[in-house]
């Protein structure tokens, strides 16, 4: 990667974050702030695609912010803001209904089939409208690189599409981005369902790992989390997809190779395992709570304030350019 590569992503607060969030995202931020232009938004308007309730969207917003922090976003370097105190963020999307997006192109994305279920006539247009807001965030930061877990990627492409679109349209206005994924935890499973992303919004409270779960309820879920038939411990994600995923849990937040791991446990039961992964999981949540309660509601606010007012002044002049191509200006 060239030095000082433009990158942009979100994550929006409508659950928890989960350790499915920082093992395919925020770990990856963490890692690629240090030599890039990072602009890392809590996407609140992507939030409300669904019903939320306004005093625990509020709450989730600023603790997006606060867990960004305590996992070493560095908000001097990078940029972290709210995604609703831009109005260009919106105001694009709209641009980019109008030129550069298909009905068709919507209809294909798995995240709204895989939503809407059999209810597609019943769901908010912003849940089918949803990855053109997402374009428009990356597309108004010129992000060349855009660190995702592998269920973004297809949005991701969607975005080159539309920007190459409207390029063709309007002149070259929009840099092209690409998704960057994480090898090892690319697609973290839910822990009572391994044919299942682990997500924030998953009914079963025992599927995921908050960031913010005590070590208590944590253990337990590990101790509870669904196996595969098999008594040894091995990394095989085809015939033993859960087991897999709990190997790539530990690897990622244990900071360990998963081979190395599969040696190490061999001759052991999935009971003694899931021990030593429950010990891992409890050590980095208590580490990273540990950071989260040290930061005040007051400090992430300024953060807040200040990425505003970074990013008002980079979206605003993207915008200009692009209302005068479109010819409103
Ligand atoms: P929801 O359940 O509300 O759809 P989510 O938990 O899937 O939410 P998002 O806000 O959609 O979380 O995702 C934020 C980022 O975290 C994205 O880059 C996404 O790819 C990544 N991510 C989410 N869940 C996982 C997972 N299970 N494994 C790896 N990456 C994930
Ligand atoms: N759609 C993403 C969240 C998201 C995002 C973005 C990610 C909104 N805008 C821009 C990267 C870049 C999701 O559901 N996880």
């Amino acid at each position: 990667m060239k030095k000082e590569t433009k990158i942009f992503s979100g994550i929006k607060p409508s659950g928890d974050l989960t350790i499915g969030n920082y093992i395919g995202a925020i770990s990856q931020w963490v890692e690629i702030q240090k030599d890039n232009e990072c602009v890392f938004s809590i996407v609140d308007y992507h939030a409300i695609t669904v019903k939320q309730d306004p005093a625990d969207l509020r709450r989730r917003i600023l603790d997006i912010a606060k867990t960004y922090l305590a996992a070493g976003i560095d908000p001097k370097k990078s940029i972290i803001f709210q995604q609703s105190q831009i109005p260009a963020h919106t105001e694009l999307a709209w641009i980019l209904n109008c030129t550069g997006t298909n009905m068709a192109d919507l209809k294909k994305m798995t995240q709204f089939k895989d939503k809407a279920g059999d209810k597609q006539d019943g769901v908010s247009v912003g849940l089918f409208d949803y990855p053109v807001l997402m374009a428009a965030d990356i597309l108004l930061y010129d992000a060349q690189i855009v660190p995702v877990g592998e269920d973004q990627k297809q949005h991701v492409e969607l975005t080159r599409d539309i920007a190459k679109r409207f390029n063709n349209e309007y002149g070259t206005i929009f840099t092209i981005p690409e998704a960057r994924v994480h090898k090892a935890g690319a697609r973290v499973m839910s822990l009572s369902d391994p044919t299942k992303k682990m997500a924030k919004s998953d009914e079963s409270k025992l599927g995921y790992i908050a960031l913010l779960d005590s070590p208590e309820v944590a253990r337990k879920k590990i101790m509870k989390a669904v196996t595969d038939s098999g008594d040894d411990i091995d990394y095989d994600p085809i015939n033993r997809p859960a087991l897999a995923n709990l190997l790539t849990i530990y690897a990622r937040l244990g900071n360990r190779e998963i081979p190395r791991l599969v040696k190490d446990n061999k001759g052991k039961g999935y009971g003694e395992f899931k021990k030593a992964l429950a010990d891992v999981v409890v050590k980095f949540l208590e580490n990273f709570q540990e950071k989260f309660n040290s930061i005040s509601d007051e400090e992430t606010e300024k953060v807040l304030e200040d990425g505003k007012n970074r990013a008002l002044a980079i979206a605003e002049e993207k915008m200009k350019k692009i209302r005068q191509a479109i010819g409103v200006r």
